[in-house]
């Protein structure tokens, strides 16, 4: 049966376990299973989706995947949606993506009820989807065909999304199982949202690809993840600085003994890795102290998937991130896109197989993305040094990362700015060694200071949690330059002080 190559080998891993959930083993065989019945459903009398968007509501789970794999073996555009974001937010992205169907699992379906019904969408009870047998051939899938939107926040104020095609994806997977040598032996515990790179490839697709298992946690909860270690069966395990940081914690608060066998734990892993926002050196040393392990620290982006890495054998340096992974371009440049020379800091520009398509339906913002030459610009400063790269920061004040997401901070602004007691406001991101940084916010009121946490109820109905603003100040006036645009850096000093 013709199917995209993403999928396609995977059925000779037969009876291998590719997925715990809930406490139950998944064969890759229920997985194919599963996803064909779902495909089958998808795809109804049709012979292929020709790249519709399929939005799924899905905690990561079994159900997760097959409904992934069951959207790309129809043909369809993977569209998952943040189990966390309230429904303003998914109502972007279903309007965005112009998405009519949505699969939901039970404990979603009354989020989302309301919502499909407003904007005509058709809800899909993943528990409804028949279990009959697949008898139908499925569409052969053009690696250059688009396979998955994800969004992320930006320079803009509403999340753009990111468009990957099936090639993409596999060069990203691809590139990561070489430089980190997986293979079915390996069994991974995933503690991510699944509607971001690193979750998704890093860690869920890699360990399929591989003919390994991926065992979910679907919330992240620091004294689960050491009980699950301590059962012995996971030897791999990726996360963001942030989650090191609260394992850590949970290790100091145990008794010795506890801490003694959660340590013993670690030994066995043959791999422990941190991204998506900056390792701080006091995190990877602590680490080290508990583990034994040294952190491989790598760098990536939604738009690229992962682009840098610390060597698998070799020294991985503390505050770098290493060299370009298998099959991706890495060069530094200035303002005006020259190559700057080893030593001094540069925009980091990308091109390579794994570098997304577009901004869906964004040719603007697809077009300034990219140099003339097809470089991709990240917007990330770097610096290349005694053969490794280091992460400097960023060029723009308004993208902050916290707990490894990536939030604008104008998205924040323009919806605090349509708060009744709100004249201005500015948004920054304040250091924090547990958080990478702290959303904060500086509001000039109309009349009487606002309260607080009646503010953060009223954006709750807008924002997840990880965006809502942590710190407050309410001032007069924002600092402000001689062109009248607001200075954060000078900002940030009215919260240290
Ligand atoms: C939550 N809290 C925060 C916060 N988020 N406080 C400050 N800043 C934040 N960002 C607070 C809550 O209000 C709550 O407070 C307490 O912390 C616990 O909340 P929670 O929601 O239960 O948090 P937790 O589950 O512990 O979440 C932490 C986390 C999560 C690290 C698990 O942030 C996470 O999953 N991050 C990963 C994001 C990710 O996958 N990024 C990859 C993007 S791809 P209280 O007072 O109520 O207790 C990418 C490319 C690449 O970047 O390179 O990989
Ligand atoms: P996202 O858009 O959510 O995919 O986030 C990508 C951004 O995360 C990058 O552009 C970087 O700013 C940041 N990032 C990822 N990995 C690292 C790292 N190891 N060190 C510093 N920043 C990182």
């Amino acid at each position: 049966m013709p199917m995209i190559s993403l999928l396609e080998h995977t059925r000779t891993f037969n009876d291998s376990i590719a997925i715990i959930s809930a406490n139950k083993d998944y064969r890759y065989t229920d997985l194919h299973e599963r996803s064909d019945q779902i495909a089958a459903h998808l795809l109804g009398d049709s012979q292929d989706l020709h790249e519709e968007p399929i939005a799924f509501l899905i905690d990561p789970s079994f159900e997760y995947t097959a409904s992934q794999w069951g959207i790309w073996k129809a043909g369809g555009i993977a569209v998952p949606l943040c189990v966390l974001h309230p429904e303003e937010a998914m109502a972007h992205v279903l309007d965005d993506t112009d998405c009519l169907r949505v699969i939901a699992s039970r404990p979603h379906i009354a989020t989302l009820y309301d919502l499909c019904q407003r904007m005509n969408i058709t809800l899909i009870d993943y528990g409804s989807l028949s279990a009959e047998s697949l008898q139908r051939p499925l569409p052969d899938i053009n690696p250059e065909r688009r396979a998955m939107i994800l969004y992320t926040s930006g320079t803009t104020s509403l999340p753009k999304g990111v468009v990957s095609s099936h090639k993409n994806i596999e060069s990203q997977i691809t590139a990561l199982i070489e430089a980190w040598e997986w293979s079915g032996y390996d069994h991974i515990l995933n503690v991510l949202p699944l509607h971001h790179v690193h979750g998704i490839i890093n860690v869920l697709s890699c360990a399929l690809w591989s003919g390994g298992c991926c065992q979910f946690l679907p919330r992240f909860n620091a004294r689960e993840v050491w009980h699950i270690f301590e059962e012995g069966r996971v030897n791999l395990f990726m996360a963001v600085p942030t989650i090191y940081f609260k394992l850590i914690r949970e290790w100091n608060e145990a008794d010795p003994v506890t801490q003694q066998s959660w340590s013993q734990a670690c030994r066995s892993f043959r791999l422990m890795v941190s991204g998506s926002a900056a390792l701080p050196v006091p995190v990877l040393e602590e680490w080290k102290n508990i583990s034994g392990q040294v952190l491989l620290e790598r760098y990536g982006m939604t738009e690229i998937g992962m682009g840098l890495s610390n060597p698998y054998n070799g020294e991985r340096r503390p505050g770098h991130v290493g060299q370009p992974l298998p099959g991706v371009q890495i060069r530094l440049v200035d303002e005006q896109y020259h190559d700057v020379q080893d030593g001094q800091a540069g925009e980091i520009l990308v091109r390579g197989p794994g570098v997304f398509k577009e901004y869906w339906k964004k040719e603007e913002a697809t077009k300034e993305g990219f140099t003339e030459d097809g470089w991709f610009k990240t917007g990330d400063i770097a610096v290349f040094q005694h053969s490794y790269y280091k992460i400097l920061g960023r060029n723009s004040v308004d993208i902050i990362k916290s707990g490894g997401y990536k939030i604008s901070a104008l998205e924040i602004e323009d919806i605090l700015r349509k708060h009744e007691q709100i004249e201005d406001c500015a948004v920054i991101g304040i250091e924090d060694l547990e958080w990478g940084e702290i959303v904060s916010a500086a509001l000039v009121v109309k009349r009487d200071p606002v309260e607080i946490e009646e503010l953060k109820t009223w954006l709750s109905k807008s924002l997840p949690s990880y965006k809502i603003p942590r710190y407050y100040i309410q001032i007069a006036d924002l600092p402000r330059n001689t062109l009248g645009k607001v200075t954060k850096n000078e900002l940030k000093k009215y919260f240290n002080g």
